[in-house]
């Protein structure tokens, strides 16, 4: 059963969205993965939110890009921690989407990671370690990968020496 939701407002947001997926699958975390528009789909957003937690997941991320309103919309509709992923739009590179989604009014908590890819994996990341905060499972497997990224700054070190 999927622990964490992973939606979007558009199949052009998938670029940027599929590295949270691939986080999730290297940590091993069941995860869905949807296209929910708050605009063009409010109903579909607001029975998805509704219906999170009862369906069993822990986590919602949301990535939207340009009036980024589907994280916010969808943590005022739910209790569960959601992270929202601003994807880098056209227009205005993501600054719109940033925007959209950091500026929450108090009361309606949402979490926001930086534009684009980095972004995007940050909020896998941040997924799991919600999770692992009461999960030992996906905390070791949080400490592997936190243990490959110190390697692999070793490997740096080392290229830079010879
Ligand atoms: C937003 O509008 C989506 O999240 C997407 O980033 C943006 C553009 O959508 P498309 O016109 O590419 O479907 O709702």
């Amino acid at each position: 059963m999927a622990r964490v939701g992973v939606i979007m407002g558009s199949i052009s947001d998938w670029e940027t969205m599929k590295h949270a997926c691939s986080i999730l699958e290297v940590l091993e975390i069941p995860y869905e993965k949807k296209v929910i528009s708050a605009h063009r789909t409010p109903d579909d957003m607001f029975t998805y939110a509704k219906q999170a937690r009862d369906n069993g997941l822990n986590v919602i991320i949301a990535g939207a890009g340009g009036a980024a309103h589907l994280p916010g919309m969808v943590a005022a509709q739910t209790s569960l921690p959601v992270i929202g992923v601003p994807v880098q739009s056209k227009a205005l590179n993501g600054l719109d989407s940033l925007l959209s989604i950091v500026q929450m009014p108090a009361g309606v908590p949402t979490a926001t990671v930086a534009i684009g890819t980095s972004g995007a994996k940050n909020a896998g990341l941040l997924a799991a370690r919600i999770i692992g905060a009461f999960d030992d499972q996906v905390a070791e497997k949080l400490g592997d990968y936190q243990g490959k990224m110190k390697q692999s700054v070793n490997e740096m070190r080392d290229e830079l020496a010879e």
